[in-house]
């Protein structure tokens, strides 16, 4: 996006706002800007004009109901701030302004001096690619359901399967993370062990181990969980918040991507005039070094979406911002074979696809619904209808028969 050619770029946090106001949206973008830097609802007498003219965020522009404001890069923190007092001072208190009824941060842009304090991922598409020795097609991978209930044994039979069945990645659920049922150490031990057979035989497959926890313990899960063979850690970004995820991923000790999940997202991102869009998330995510995002299924699967926004999360993650590496884009959520063409034909294929009840909901199981999903990928990849291919595939025209294809 142009940032306009009269403002230095290096100098400013700049963000857009979706604003709805009673008042004319001049008064309202004023009041965003002073309530998130110098000002408050009163003049004060401890306020100078050197104060405003150096701390305070300036209005750029309105257009229609956006608004596009700058914050100077002095009013961030030079190093313990992190994304909390970023998002304290661009998605803070502006939220519950009597002055907008709602509001919607939309998009940020951040000053090469704050992307130099953020390391990014430490694999990303790249790294996990090579770690899966699949250099072209599509990661395509499972999230193991039931979400929980399963033992240890039985969560490592099913990766076991889906890994026999072709897919490249399969993770915990967000919800499975030490319950007495699923033991966190005998589960990554256990998966560990039959992603252990799998690479015996050939086949290159990682899961995701949930480390979802208190900031003061992820780290140290984390490492834990590592020695008990994980080669994915999975975290809940907006639950656990993106110190943990930057935690893990410049922790030296961590030496395996991290798949960051969104859970809870929805709760701010879903109302389209009123909240934080999920691109700045995906930007923040990024900075702090997650390998692996949830960015929606481009308006195609069982969560709400729509391809624009879902688009927009998935360049950010690829695109080349701050010279970090590049972040491997995960849809998800109600995806099963017949929708796959659909969207890589839309995304691309630098993209991990990945369904739970898509998989194991085959009327065949585990392992022939892994089949489906990877012929599913292979059709895409090689531009072929999903309905011409699924004649020479089995599993893949049982899938269709269950599902249908869009
Ligand atoms: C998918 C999933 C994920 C969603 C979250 C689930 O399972 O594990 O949590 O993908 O959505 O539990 O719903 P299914 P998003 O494949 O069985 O739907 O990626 O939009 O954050
Ligand atoms: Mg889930």
């Amino acid at each position: 996006m142009h940032l306009g050619e009269d403002i230095d770029v290096d100098a400013y946090v700049i963000c857009d706002y979706r604003v709805t106001t009673g008042m004319s949206m001049e008064k309202a973008a004023n009041a965003i800007a002073a309530e998130q830097s110098t000002g408050t609802w009163t003049d004060l007498t401890t306020t100078t004009s050197k104060i405003v003219e150096n701390y305070g965020a300036k209005v750029l522009s309105i257009d229609g109901d956006m608004t596009r404001i700058a914050f100077p890069v002095e009013d961030f923190s030079i190093d313990i701030g992190g994304v909390p007092q970023i998002l304290s001072v661009i998605a803070g208190n502006l939220f519950g302004l009597e002055s907008v009824s709602k509001l919607r941060l939309e998009d940020v842009f951040f000053p090469r001096s704050i992307q130099e304090m953020y390391k990014g991922p430490k694999f990303g598409v790249e790294g996990m690619r090579k770690l899966l020795d699949r250099p072209e097609k599509p990661l395509v991978g499972t999230i193991v359901k039931p979400k929980i209930g399963l033992s240890p044994k039985d969560t490592a039979n099913y990766v076991y399967e889906a890994g026999a069945g072709g897919l490249t990645n399969s993770k915990d659920d967000e919800t499975l993370t030490n319950q007495k049922f699923c033991p966190i150490e005998d589960r990554t031990v256990a998966v560990a062990e039959a992603l252990d057979r799998l690479e015996s035989e050939g086949h290159k497959m990682m899961h995701a181990i949930n480390v979802s926890t208190n900031g003061d313990r992820i780290v140290e899960l984390a490492e834990k969980v590592q020695s008990w063979g994980a080669k994915e850690l999975m975290v809940d970004v907006i639950t656990c918040g993106f110190g943990a995820v930057q935690a893990l991923a410049e922790d030296p000790s961590i030496k395996v991507p991290i798949h960051v999940h969104r859970t809870m997202h929805g709760a701010f991102t879903r109302d389209p005039l009123h909240g934080i869009a999920m691109l700045p998330i995906t930007k923040l995510v990024r900075m702090c070094g997650g390998d692996a995002l949830h960015i929606g299924t481009l308006g195609v699967g069982k969560m709400s979406g729509d391809p624009k926004g879902d688009l927009s999360n998935l360049d950010a993650c690829l695109d080349s911002t701050g010279g970090y590496r590049t972040v491997m884009p995960v849809l998800s959520g109600g995806v099963y074979p017949g929708m796959i063409g659909r969207m890589i034909q839309i995304a691309g294929k630098n993209v991990q696809v990945q369904a739970g009840g898509g998989v194991s909901g085959h009327p065949g199981g585990v392992r022939k619904g892994a089949m489906a999903m990877c012929q599913a990928i292979d059709a895409a990849f090689l531009d072929i209808p999903v309905t011409e291919y699924a004649k020479d595939n089995v599993e893949l025209n049982e899938a269709l028969i269950k599902w249908g294809y869009k």
